[in-house]
């Protein structure tokens, strides 16, 4: 069975684009790969965190990965802080890093813009540490959005520098990008992908928001000077992007949506939209509420943490023997 690896940030509630581009498609791989999905709150931390805030956010996102369908018999769902190995071979991975590599990083120049003398130091160090948390588990596919795919190159010069030296330890993982949906971007500025940690709170519709603040989002979306429900990602790139997001939650094409707005103007197709993004979070969003109280959700974590431990110090292990670094 091949195997899938894929991370979400704790740093916000998730929004309609993590779920589009990325949480969605890992409910159908459950049935086909053996699967580990990781709560990345080391890589949250690499700007400041309340930690109060964090902690509420790190058990809504194991909520939330219940509450999209994961089964927790077949994937193994856990916190990255409680799998040591992570760190552990982030180091190593960082140690494998050229610095002029890291800085090319679109996230890193994005992240770090406008801090000055402040940019903390995690930020560059991100990269190789998930790196570090792909490679430890003989990962064959990464199921991300489109704004991953530098790290996830990354991830695959990291991985044939270090077999160059030291032999075939690591696996070259693949990226799995969603043929649509794999950048949703701000309802408030096109050119931007929507994204959780954006202060401006109309860009983003979070999955936990509720049907009055979905409907108020959606009404005060950006759109394109004419009144054409017409899918043009260039010249309607704010219009393109609603439709993008009707299409998956509604399991409607493009064109039958061009066909059904016809001569309707954005009035009529945006409460509409409003009204598909509802229904598509609804159950979710009750699932969740169960869930984020529940006992269960713990054991779940704990169970999760366990057989990651396990599959991670394995391959540790391995990487430590190579490089000289373990007694036996
Ligand atoms: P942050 O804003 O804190 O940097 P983020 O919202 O960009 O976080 P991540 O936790 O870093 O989200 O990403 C989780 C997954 O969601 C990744 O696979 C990422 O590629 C995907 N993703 C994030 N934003 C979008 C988006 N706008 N459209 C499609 N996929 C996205
Ligand atoms: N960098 C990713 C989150 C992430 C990840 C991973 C995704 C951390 N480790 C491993 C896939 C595999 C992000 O910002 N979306």
């Amino acid at each position: 069975m091949k195997t899938i690896f894929s991370g979400i940030q704790p740093s916000g509630i998730l929004t309609l684009g993590n779920y589009l581009g990325a949480m969605k498609h890992f409910v159908p791989l459950q049935e086909e790969f053996n699967c580990y999905y990781c709560i990345v709150d080391q890589h949250a931390i690499t700007v400041p965190q309340d930690p109060a805030v964090l902690k509420q956010n790190i058990r809504r996102l194991a909520a939330l990965y219940l509450a999209v369908g994961l089964d927790p018999n077949k994937v193994t769902l856990f916190i990255q802080s409680e799998v040591p190995a992570h760190s552990k071979l982030g180091w190593i991975m960082l140690c494998t890093s050229y610095l002029g590599e890291l800085e090319r990083m679109t996230q890193f120049k994005d992240k770090s813009d406008g801090r000055g003398e402040s940019i903390p130091g995690g930020l560059l160090a991100y990269p190789p540490l998930m790196a570090a948390d792909i490679l430890l588990y003989d990962t064959d596919f990464v199921p991300v959005g489109e704004d991953q795919k530098q790290h996830l190159e990354l991830t695959r010069d990291l991985a044939n520098r270090f077999n160059s030296r030291y032999g075939e330890v690591f696996k070259i993982p693949e990226i799995r990008l969603p043929e649509t949906g794999a950048r949703i971007m701000s309802l408030q500025e096109g050119t931007k992908k929507m994204s959780k940690s954006d202060s401006n709170q109309g860009g983003f519709i979070s999955m936990l928001d509720d049907a009055d603040t979905i409907t108020k989002k959606i009404k005060r979306a950006q759109t394109d000077s004419d009144s054409s429900v017409r899918f043009d990602k260039e010249a309607k790139p704010a219009v393109s992007n609603l439709m993008t997001i009707y299409s998956l939650c509604a399991g409607k094409t493009l064109e039958e949506i061009e066909a059904m707005y016809e001569g309707k103007g954005y009035g009529a197709f945006k409460s509409e939209l409003a009204e598909v993004v509802v229904e598509t979070l609804r159950p979710i969003q009750e699932r969740y509420e169960q869930l984020f109280h529940s006992s269960e959700l713990d054991d779940i974590l704990s169970d999760g943490a366990r057989k990651a431990n396990e599959a991670a110090n394995r391959m540790l292990h391995k990487v430590e023997q190579v490089m000289g670094m373990a007694r036996v």
